[in-house]
């Protein structure tokens, strides 16, 4: 079944489309088996939250965007469960806020690598950053530490959904401002974001380029606001709560 053959009306149309299309990252050499995992993982908390960009996250793609546009060499780092769901979002947003691509996996192969790098051009992407792996995040093992000097190494505002915890905690280290998107409000990475988004990258990326476009001509005194107003422990808190207090409807 392709995208398009799931019913809209299907009460679970996106959380179908979204399974087909991690099952077609795995199948094309995209995405890790351990990336069906993790979607399974992201989903039950989805449900939780109820499927819907709660105000919180809201705000916090909004605080992304204004950091994102206020940056002078933004990276948005790509794995191969976002390779797999948002590649034309991820070019997109690239091209509102001037951000470099870079591909970073945590099961790295070359062939994972080629195939995302190449996926991702067949989606409009210019340039795709990753394969060089010509610099180290410090305090990692050597696979998952591998980044480009001229990106993800060198950036100040990286985005990185989905990131194994090890890896977002030692970019933090390095002073990068992250921008983490993660459904699970309590997971490292989540936690260690000056801009925690708890929501299902589907919805996060759609939401930060339509908060870019809004605020294309802010002056920087409108984005230091923005971004001075975002509080991210009061995000993972509002979060948590959704998510354990949610009322489920069906
Ligand atoms: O492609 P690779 O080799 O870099 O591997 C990527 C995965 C995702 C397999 C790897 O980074 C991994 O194992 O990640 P974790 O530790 O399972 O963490 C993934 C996090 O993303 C979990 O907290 C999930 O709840 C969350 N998540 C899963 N799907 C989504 C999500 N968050 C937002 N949107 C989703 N669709």
């Amino acid at each position: 079944m392709t995208d398009a053959e799931i019913p809209e009306t299907h009460p679970r149309h996106d959380s179908l489309v979204t399974r087909h299309r991690i099952e077609a990252g795995v199948e094309s050499g995209i995405t890790s088996k351990q990336g069906l995992i993790a979607q399974g993982r992201g989903e039950a908390f989805d449900y939780l939250l109820g499927e819907r960009t709660i105000e919180s996250a809201d705000a916090a793609a909004r605080a992304a965007a204004a950091h994102l546009l206020r940056a002078e060499d933004p990276v948005i780092s790509v794995n191969g469960n976002v390779a797999a769901l948002v590649p034309d979002e991820v070019v997109e947003l690239a091209e509102v806020v001037g951000a470099a691509i870079e591909v970073n996996l945590f099961n790295r192969t070359p062939e994972r690598m080629q195939a995302i790098a190449d996926h991702l051009r067949e989606h409009g992407a210019d340039e795709v950053l990753g394969l060089a792996a010509d610099a180290q995040i410090p305090g990692l093992d050597h696979e998952r530490a591998k980044v480009d000097a001229d990106g993800i190494h060198s950036a100040d505002v990286v985005v990185v959904p989905l990131e194994d915890g090890d890896r977002a905690a030692a970019l933090a280290e390095m002073g990068k401002i992250e921008i983490v998107i993660d459904l699970n409000p309590l997971s490292r990475s989540a936690q260690v974001a000056a801009v925690p988004i708890v929501d299902n990258i589907i919805r996060a990326i759609p939401n930060i380029i339509s908060n870019a476009r809004d605020l294309q001509g802010a002056s920087p005194e409108e984005l230091a606001a923005i971004i001075d107003a975002f509080d991210a422990d009061e995000a993972l808190s509002a979060a948590e709560r959704a998510i354990r207090e949610g009322e489920l409807t069906d």
